[in-house]
């Protein structure tokens, strides 16, 4: 278990401890679906989206047999599969080793797109999302706050950190690629172990693209390219990080470099690897700073924390990919799971309950394309209701408002769901289903 040493970090621990964030998450996380293998009927890409050139992909009219059994969502919670780096990150003394820290998580996040090229299902305004886990003692929230466009606004909490932000994603076929462009701000906390200086310091970033390529050749795959720069806002660190594009052969495919400055702009550390396997760290010293990514070599590949003589040492290593039907991660296999002891504090909102995600799993493709349009015409008759009163949306959990450090519109969680969790008050919530 996690230990914690600063007063803020108790402080958090507390708080998530006082109102039994982990209750209901007793049972350990499954490790495989009901269904054994992906039946699903395979339909070439190409030969659906030949005539959905221009659009988007709220408005992209897919067969049920291209999603996977997760809501976007779940997806979205998957951000936080190696949580523990940002455990980690919150050990150390010097901040610039925080942010090469933080930053290999942001890179991370990446693993899971490898064999994934199934849509999620779009959530319904007002579907819910909770995640914990005892093991990395986390609370994860998040609820679809806008149809048009699509957003969906997450916050997650942990002892040594807390991790926010909107999922707001530009989608768009090219008639060659499909484009993902993330136009929402990302957020990190970290309560240092050692807080001489400060309690908590916020970084922020904007995640890179995601492209679905080779849908032409009929082997499409996600890659993730672009430039990011990750800023501390408390301490005036920032790390430049490039993902390379995937080009016609794959020589430096799923690569991912970086370089960490301290605030007077000078390079202190070097990172870089492959987002889909492992990212390595390296100490800038007066013998240089470059590093090589050879695959083959497996030297330093422990993960022994950070060295400081200029060797190169590992940062993160992705986990295994179970072999299970829609290629989903060992993380994404738990999200949908339905334990008898969560039940009961679930709101009715939560995607869990979504009936027709509910039928994919169990490989029932008609009745999840039937429910599918069941829901959402329920969603599109509650809209016209809430015209015709002459009603705004309000999302339930969070509130729109400026961000204090970065001065951006961002959304905050007013943190009421888990006290009204724990004493099963989800009387008010939507029937969304
Ligand atoms: C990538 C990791 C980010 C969060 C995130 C948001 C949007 C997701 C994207 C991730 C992965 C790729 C994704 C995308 C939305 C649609 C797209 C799932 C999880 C899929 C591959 C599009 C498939 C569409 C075809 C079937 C038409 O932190």
């Amino acid at each position: 278990s996690l230990i914690v040493i600063s007063s803020p970090q108790v402080e958090k621990k507390n708080q998530l401890l006082k109102e039994e964030s982990f209750v209901g998450y007793e049972d350990p996380v499954r490790t495989k679906l009901a269904l054994d293998e992906d039946n699903r009927p395979k339909v070439g890409l190409w030969s659906v989206l030949k005539s959905m050139v221009g659009q988007d992909l709220t408005k992209l009219t897919l067969p049920v047999s291209f999603n996977e059994p997760t809501s976007l969502l779940q997806r979205v919670s998957e951000d936080i599969e190696y949580s523990h780096i940002l455990d980690q990150a919150a050990t150390f003394e010097d901040s610039s080793l925080r942010m090469l820290f933080v930053a290999a998580f942001t890179a991370s996040m990446y693993a899971s797109t490898t064999n994934r090229v199934s849509k999620p299902f779009n959530p319904l305004l007002g579907e819910t999302f909770e995640y914990a886990r005892t093991d990395g003692q986390y609370r994860f929230f998040t609820e679809q706050v806008s149809h048009h466009p699509p957003i969906s606004a997450t916050w997650t909490e942990s002892p040594k950190w807390d991790f926010y932000g909107e999922c707001n994603v530009d989608s768009s076929f090219n008639g060659r690629t499909f484009a993902v462009q993330h136009l929402g701000l990302w957020y990190i906390n970290i309560r240092p172990d050692y807080n001489n200086d400060v309690p908590e310091e916020t970084y922020s970033w904007k995640k890179p693209n995601n492209t679905v390529i080779g849908i032409l050749m009929g082997k499409p795959q996600v890659d993730n390219s672009g430039d990011v720069r990750i800023t501390n806002h408390t301490t005036g660190d920032y790390c430049m990080l490039h993902y390379k594009a995937h080009g016609w052969t794959s020589a430096g495919a799923y690569e991912v470099r970086g370089e960490v400055f301290n605030k007077n702009n000078t390079k202190v550390w070097v990172l870089g690897g492959h987002w889909n396997d492992s990212i390595y760290g390296k100490k800038v010293t007066s013998r240089g700073g470059e590093l090589t990514l050879d695959r083959m070599k497996t030297a330093n590949s422990a993960m022994g924390g950070p060295k400081l003589d200029g060797s190169k040492f590992l940062i993160w290593k992705a986990n295994e990919r179970p072999s299970v039907p829609f290629n989903l991660t060992s993380f994404a296999l738990t999200l949908n799971a339905l334990p008898p002891h969560l039940l009961p504090y679930l709101p009715p909102t939560d995607s869990r309950l979504r009936p027709d995600q509910r039928a994919m799993e169990y490989g029932e493709y008609d009745k999840a394309a039937e429910e599918k349009h069941r829901v959402e015409v329920k969603q599109r008759a509650a809209k016209k209701e809430r015209e015709q009163r002459g009603e705004d949306y309000k999302p339930k959990w969070f509130i729109q408002e400026e961000h204090p450090v970065t001065k951006s519109l961002y959304w905050k969680f007013d943190g009421d769901y888990w006290i009204k969790r724990k004493d099963h008050k989800f009387e008010n919530c939507a029937d969304i289903y």
